[in-house]
């Protein structure tokens, strides 16, 4: 079956109470048993939800794997992921990624025993003077936010394989309609649910999806036990969302391509970062394993200064000055002051990540308002 059959019917079937086509938003907390531990399979919801069930069955099936798993966020997504280790455990970490991830791993997780490398990891040979016998998962996104830098998984989880170290990659900017990392070798792959698979920017959620049943138990345990389960309307409006993603993707594609060479041929603008541009650096591994390129982009003005950069910022109508991503409706962001606050200067200088620095999640609305709307910001 191919993405947008899958899309439109994995893990859904009719109601068996009622045939009802879509399924129901299960808005119970528990389940009556006839005699202790005597059930139809589901006791308590924060362990079992049937309309979080269909989601995450879909979830599974939509990035090509045997499990799926949902979360109330992605960020609580990858808590889950970080609990499958243990203090002295090392993790690699890509030096360019969302700044809460980066923020869950430094202040939470660090006191808790585990150390944490933060590796450019454009080039997966990099990653080899980090490795070490307490080394136990390798952590990933690509493209990366907000820099759009490209990782080779396949070379990252060769890599990974030789050492017998867990490969996670976060597919958020991707969405499955894009790419799909355990087809390449990762063993874990999350989503922050509330961009693309959502897509409506009206829910907060997570996912991991995985083939190994050992990882899935374990993913499992983590996820009743610790809890971060969202709520069974939340999974519904996923369900929702992932039913037209190859739709969506499609045009955030095509209206990011033509966002991208407006400004690349706007006299104002000093560079965009955006992976389809041939001379993008990771523009040969992005085209082996995406589909295309998607609808985020980053640009830095010629003239770096703060007034003419928070100018345009707020200077557009249609782009809302926002955090988030993958909705139906055009973001712009500031990441140095809002997505990746969290991250100190220093660091995020040294990273390439400038004060400069605006993100666009370039969204469905016709493509020539928006450039107009960018027209009318940036030469006002
Ligand atoms: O916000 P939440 O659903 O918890 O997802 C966290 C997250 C994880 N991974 C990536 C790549 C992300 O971009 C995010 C969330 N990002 C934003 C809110 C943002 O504007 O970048």
């Amino acid at each position: 079956m191919r993405l947008g059959t899958k899309l439109i019917h994995a893990g859904i079937e009719p109601d068996p109470s009622t045939g009802a086509i879509m399924t129901p938003i299960y808005q119970t907390s528990t389940y009556v048993q006839s005699a202790p531990g005597k059930n139809k399979g589901y006791e308590y919801a924060r362990s079992q939800n049937p309309t979080r069930k269909a989601l995450e069955d879909a979830l599974a099936i939509i990035e090509n794997g045997k499990y799926g798993l949902a979360f109330s966020s992605g960020v609580a997504a990858t808590d889950a992921v970080i609990k499958l280790l243990k203090p002295g455990d090392e993790i690699i970490a890509a030096n360019d990624m969302y700044g809460g991830t980066y923020r869950l791993f430094t202040k939470v997780f660090e006191k808790f025993g585990l150390k944490f490398h933060y590796v450019n990891m454009q080039d997966a040979e990099n990653l080899r003077p980090y490795i070490n016998a307490n080394t136990k998962l390798i952590w990933t996104e690509t493209p990366t936010n907000p820099l759009m830098n490209i990782v080779d998984i396949a070379a990252v989880s060769s890599i990974a394989k030789q050492h017998n170290i867990l490969l996670a990659v976060d597919n958020t900017f991707a969405s499955p309609y894009l790419q799909n990392p355990l087809d390449l070798g990762a063993d874990i792959v999350m989503h922050s649910s509330t961009k693309y698979l959502g897509g409506h920017s009206d829910v907060i959620q997570g996912a991991l999806m995985m083939n190994d049943p050992s990882l899935r138990e374990q993913l499992y345990f983590l996820q009743k036990s610790c809890g971060a389960v969202p709520g069974p309307m939340d999974c519904f409006l996923v369900l929702r969302g992932l039913k037209t993603l190859h739709l969506r993707m499609e045009r955030h594609c095509s209206n990011g391509e033509t966002i991208a060479h407006f400004l690349l041929n706007h006299s104002k603008v000093q560079k965009v970062y955006w992976c389809g541009f041939e001379d993008h650096p990771g523009y040969v591994t992005a085209k082996k394993q995406m589909r295309g390129f998607g609808g985020m982009l980053s640009f830095a003005l010629k003239d770096e200064s703060i007034e003419a950069t928070n100018k345009l910022l707020s200077g557009t109508k249609l782009f809302a000055l926002a955090e988030s991503l993958g909705g139906v409706e055009s973001l712009i962001n500031h990441p140095a002051t809002m997505t990746h606050a969290s991250i100190p200067k220093e660091e995020r200088i040294k990273n390439g990540l400038s004060d400069s620095l605006i993100r666009l999640s370039v969204g469905l609305e016709d493509v020539e308002d928006l450039v107009d709307d960018l027209k009318m910001a940036l030469e006002s």
